[in-house]
């Protein structure tokens, strides 16, 4: 029978993890299939184009067109576009989009535009990519991720684009936290519920516990379909010795007041056998976790490369009864 693994994902993380995933299934089981539920709550709308940040991450790096410094966007990138916005002053300026990134967007937007469904779109651009990751949007409707900040300059409380807080202000205002603008109305697709339903095993990467992994779980349906599969649901986490590798995940635990500890993360998601989602959690080695209902397991957790992080998917797949 075919291994089938879903993968709950955000952007740059959430890909370097799926490609450590292929990787071991590719070598190690025939025919293994792997579905990531994709979060789009990082989703824009900028210059009459829709970005999907956390999306193109997952089909740039796995079609190997990713700019592996940055995590987003492509390879040997040019700027003219972005250049010409800037001469006619045309806001967000902060926000870089590449001359062949342009091209992702501006066919994704054409799509949208003639009615096609986000999932399909995206079918439509993996089919350039072949990611051999069938990468689902969790919704086909706008949820986005908003922040509650206190404003530098007028000192008062306003909500801005998730986008606007780490890009344009890198994180550093005063932040209060995180609203899903629309997630209470936005359907799952059926693509994704029935990745969670049909799965051998599913895993949660080590994405952003809040902005990613927060947002997915904010689409109404997510949390019960996590509750009801089959399938164990296995964690791993992004916090490593009380900081995330890289990304902003520490500001917003802070945020919502939990501690940047894989502890308290594990704590977030909860153990399935309460009223939560996790049946294991992998920490990395220097760390522990006791959550009650909890398997959990301390082992390396570094995505220094797709052996290490194959490693990692192994011991993440084997806490959840499958053994390669
Ligand atoms: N991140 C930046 O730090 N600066 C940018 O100008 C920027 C542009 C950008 C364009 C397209 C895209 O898909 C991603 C882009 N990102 C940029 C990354 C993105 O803001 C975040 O890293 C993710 O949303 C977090 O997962």
């Amino acid at each position: 029978m075919t291994l089938k693994v879903t993968v709950l994902a955000g952007g740059v993380g959430g890909a370097k993890f799926l490609l450590g995933l292929r990787h071991l299934l590719e070598a190690a089981s025939q025919g293994a299939q792997i579905a990531a539920v994709v979060n789009v709550g990082d989703d824009a709308w900028m210059h009459g184009l829709k970005i999907c940040p956390d999306l193109d991450s997952c089909m740039y790096t796995l079609g190997d067109g990713v700019d592996a410094e940055r995590g987003w966007g492509q390879k040997n990138e040019t700027y003219s576009a972005w250049d010409e916005l800037k001469a006619y002053g045309v806001e967000p300026t902060w926000f870089t989009l590449g001359d062949r990134d342009i091209g992702t967007h501006l066919v994704r937007t054409q799509m949208l535009t003639a009615g096609y469904a986000l999932t399909d779109v995206t079918e439509a651009l993996c089919a350039r990519w072949q990611p051999r990751v069938r990468l689902l949007p969790v919704t086909d409707e706008r949820s986005e991720t908003h922040v509650v900040v206190t404003d530098p300059a007028s000192g008062e409380r306003k909500a801005i684009h998730f986008q606007e807080w780490w890009v344009k202000h890198r994180s550093k205002v005063a932040t209060h936290g995180f609203a899903f603008v629309g997630a209470e109305k936005a359907k799952p697709t059926a693509a994704a519920l029935a990745a969670i339903a049909e799965a051998d095993a599913v895993l949660i990467a080590p994405s952003n516990p809040v902005v990613s992994i927060g947002a997915i779980l904010a689409i109404p349906g997510i949390r019960a379909a996590l509750r009801e599969t089959k399938a164990p649901v296995v964690g791993l986490s992004p916090i490593i010795g009380g900081k995330p590798l890289r990304g902003m995940a520490d500001e917003c635990l802070a945020a919502i007041g939990v501690e940047s500890s894989a502890e308290a993360v594990g704590a977030l998601y909860g153990a399935r056998l309460d009223t939560g989602l996790l049946d294991g959690w992998l920490v990395h080695e220097t760390d522990q976790a006791l959550i009650p209902g909890v398997r959990s397991l301390a082992v390396p957790l570094l995505m220094t490369d797709a052996d290490a992080t194959a490693a990692m998917a192994r011991r993440a797949l084997g806490l959840a009864g499958v053994t390669l």
